[in-house]
């Protein structure tokens, strides 16, 4: 195994640090030196249990940390502060929602130290981060993320993936999570579609039954008995009922309190190529433009059934939707 930390550094100021073994250490001014007893060294420290670089939430691409990082909890709360203005955190690198410091009261506190984990992230309450919806893999359209496509009626703006019957939940910390916890619903006939639950790193994702996809206006629902290390998932979220609504909820999801479901509403129209939550004849003049099309059409070309190319088939679809407008969210 190689040194983790070769050089001269300043001893004296290095604190609560994850060095692992093997590590050769000199002073600045060239003397050997021995590190400050804070530091977390050994074949423990060598393995910090990361997730890979990836968007938990906030503006930059962070390290998540796994359940069993040695990170959680061994920091220094009183060190945890901006260096320039000397004011303790109150978030991590992901910026507010994201509490710091945080206890995880099943991990034990170091002494003098606190319970802010080493580095950018902190396990905390897991939120809501994104949700997509796409297609079978491999897909024939891009899976269609929210992650910019809240905030307004935009949410429950037609999804532009043709034979949609997946839909992702992306979390901002690792959950356990399970189908029990996840419901999603046809808004206007009130029947839940079947399906079954995979959980890969953060992601959740719901894949329906083989033959079955997404049609109408759908609500999917996320209990709040999935649960982090931090707690319990804060997943409150106010929809937009109408195209037109304003001032709705962006990621991350929750109030900050631990407990409250995921509620989220998206729209299936298939046929409306166009985008305008009506299908009607301006859909039908996307499809005839581009009928005969055999491979690579995006939603928008007509292709309501997802398989790359243009054809009656589609017409067939749009056709039996002719008329729908779900410019409104059901009462
Ligand atoms: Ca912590
Ligand atoms: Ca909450
Ligand atoms: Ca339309
Ligand atoms: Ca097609």
């Amino acid at each position: 195994m190689g040194h983790n930390l070769v050089g001269r550094f300043d001893v004296a100021n290095m604190k609560y640090n994850l060095i692992g073994t093997g590590s050769i250490i000199y002073d600045l001014d060239g003397s050997s030196a021995a590190l400050d007893s804070t530091n977390f060294t050994g074949t423990t420290a060598d393995s910090p249990q990361l997730g890979s670089l990836s968007n938990n939430g906030g503006p930059t691409p962070t390290h998540s940390l796994m359940n069993d990082s040695p990170a959680i909890d061994k920091g220094s709360n009183a060190l945890a502060s901006d260096p320039l203005s000397g004011n303790l955190f109150t978030s991590d690198q992901r910026g507010a929602p994201f509490t710091r410091p945080w206890d995880i009261t099943s991990i034990a506190n170091v002494s003098p130290g606190n319970f802010v984990d080493i580095g950018a992230y902190e396990i905390g309450l897991p939120k809501v981060i994104e949700v997509i919806v796409s297609d079978s893999v491999p897909p024939a359209h891009t899976p269609y993320s929210f992650a910019t496509a809240v905030g307004s009626g935009e949410q429950i703006r037609t999804v532009p993936v043709g034979g949609a019957n997946r839909v992702q939940v992306r979390f901002s910390e690792v959950v356990t999570i399970s189908a029990s916890h996840v419901t999603v619903q046809n808004a206007n006939a009130g029947t839940f579609f079947a399906g079954n639950l995979s959980l890969s790193g953060t992601t959740a994702t719901w894949t329906l039954n083989a033959g079955v996809f997404f049609r109408g206006q759908i609500i999917l629902r996320v209990d709040d008995g999935v649960s982090g290390l931090g707690g319990f998932l804060d997943g409150e979220w106010t929809n937009p009922t109408s195209l037109s609504s304003a001032g709705t909820s962006v990621f991350p999801s929750g109030d900050g309190t631990a407990g409250g479901y995921f509620q989220f509403y998206f729209t299936v129209l298939s046929g409306d190529y166009n985008r305008t939550n009506i299908v009607d004849a301006a859909d039908w003049v996307l499809w005839k433009k581009f009928n005969g099309t055999t491979s690579g059409a995006l939603f928008w070309m007509g292709d309501a059934n997802g398989d790359g190319a243009v054809n009656q088939a589609d017409e067939y679809i749009r056709t039996s939707m002719f008329g729908v407008d779900y410019t409104q969210w059901p009462t």
